[in-house]
């Protein structure tokens, strides 16, 4: 059952020791009235958080041994955020994401087999090789792709929920977009239009607690989900390593959209479990901007594993289960490379045939 009246000042968790005391104060603070995911939905975002954490894992290892030609962001450690909002998405509804874009586009049902290819810049890329890493789109899925311009999806999601406004056919657009991005002013341009017309938007921030190098807190000023509130958009913050807690705000911000109430805004934290981008260490040369016990500390709160251990402790699921899904990640994710390495680069003419019309 889904119940709008928490959408306002809310703070959707469950408990969670060693974190952060404002984490510590949203964990404390679950509603109990949430709407809740059946076991089979459970089983199916566990499945997709783990393809995207594997994809992101070879990703890495390939960047490090020099086979991508170019450095990734990788979505590692957010993983519930994506899944927990697109799972409660149509293949017609439209999301918009940032740099970290892979997870994204896993979540919301793109092609494992085709973003890898497009990574690997190959023509069998669902860009045809011309976009990398930071342009994985496909609109025949919703996904109007990564963006390397910080704050860029959160615009062309406001066009896209425009659209769906004017067809009053019940879509919804999601913007996926981090703390840092939260600072730029298309953000509260955003959210003042949406508000005004009343957009099926949904304004999702991932506050990994970094942008770049820099904490948040050296960059935001205040609460980045008080913004929403200047604007009468309702916001809720939440754990973003809880993937319960994601998808119980993520219903509510949705059913409100399709019922064209208006934008919600979710606040979730997080943290990245990789660098900023996978070519970090050689521009940092040796700087720290984190320590390891607070990579260790967030390690312990692994969204993965947190829906692992509440599968086996609901008994919705048995270790061999979840060995073969682990099984059946690990192939997918097998085939999904050598389907890159074995495909052909983009023809010399194509370089011309997407730059005019
Ligand atoms: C308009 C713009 N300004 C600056 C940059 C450089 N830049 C790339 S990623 C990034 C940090 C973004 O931080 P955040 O939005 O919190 O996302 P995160 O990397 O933490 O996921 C910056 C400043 C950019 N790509 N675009």
């Amino acid at each position: 059952m889904i119940n709008n009246r928490n959408m306002t000042n809310q703070r959707i968790g469950d408990s969670a020791p060693n974190i952060r005391p404002e984490l510590k104060d949203i964990a404390m603070n679950g509603s109990t009235d949430e709407p809740i995911a059946s076991p089979a939905q459970r089983l199916i975002m566990f499945e997709r958080m783990l393809l995207i954490r594997r994809v992101e894992e070879r990703l890495g290892a390939d960047f490090r041994a020099g086979k991508l030609i170019a450095g990734v962001h990788l979505y590692s450690g957010q993983e519930a955020v994506g899944v927990g909002v697109c799972q409660h998405l149509r293949e017609s509804d439209w999301i918009a994401s940032n740099h970290r874009g892979h997870g994204h586009f896993l979540a919301k049902g793109g092609d494992v087999r085709a973003m890898m290819a497009e990574i690997h810049a190959k023509v069998t890329g669902v860009c045809k090789g011309m976009g990398g890493t930071m342009h994985v789109a496909d609109l025949s899925r919703g996904i109007l792709g990564a963006n390397g311009i910080v704050g860029g999806g959160i615009s062309l999601i406001c066009g896209s929920a425009y659209s769906q406004a004017l067809q009053g056919a019940g879509g919804v657009s999601v913007a996926f977009f981090g703390d840092g991005a939260s600072t730029q002013g298309v953000m509260s341009e955003a959210l003042n239009l949406s508000a005004l017309w009343k957009l099926p938007m949904i304004f999702v921030c991932e506050n990994n607690l970094f942008s770049e190098f820099s904490r948040s807190e050296t960059v935001v000023a205040g609460r980045i989900v008080d913004r929403a509130a200047a604007y009468g958009v309702p916001g809720v913050q939440v754990d973003g390593n809880d993937l319960d807690a994601v998808w119980a705000a993520a219903a509510q911000a949705v059913a409100r959209a399709r019922a064209g109430q208006g934008p919600s805004f979710i606040e979730a934290f997080t943290y990245r479990m990789a660098g900023h981008v996978e070519a970090e260490t050689g521009f940092l040369q040796g700087a720290q901007y984190r320590s390891g016990d607070e990579v260790q500390s967030w390690a312990q709160r692994d969204p993965i594993l947190r829906a692992r251990t509440r599968l086996l402790e609901g008994a919705q699921a048995t270790e061999a289960a979840l060995a073969a899904i682990e099984a059946r990640v690990a192939g997918e994710v097998e085939a999904a490379v050598q389907f890159a390495i074995d495909s052909p680069p983009p023809p010399p003419e194509q370089a011309l045939q997407f730059m005019f019309a």
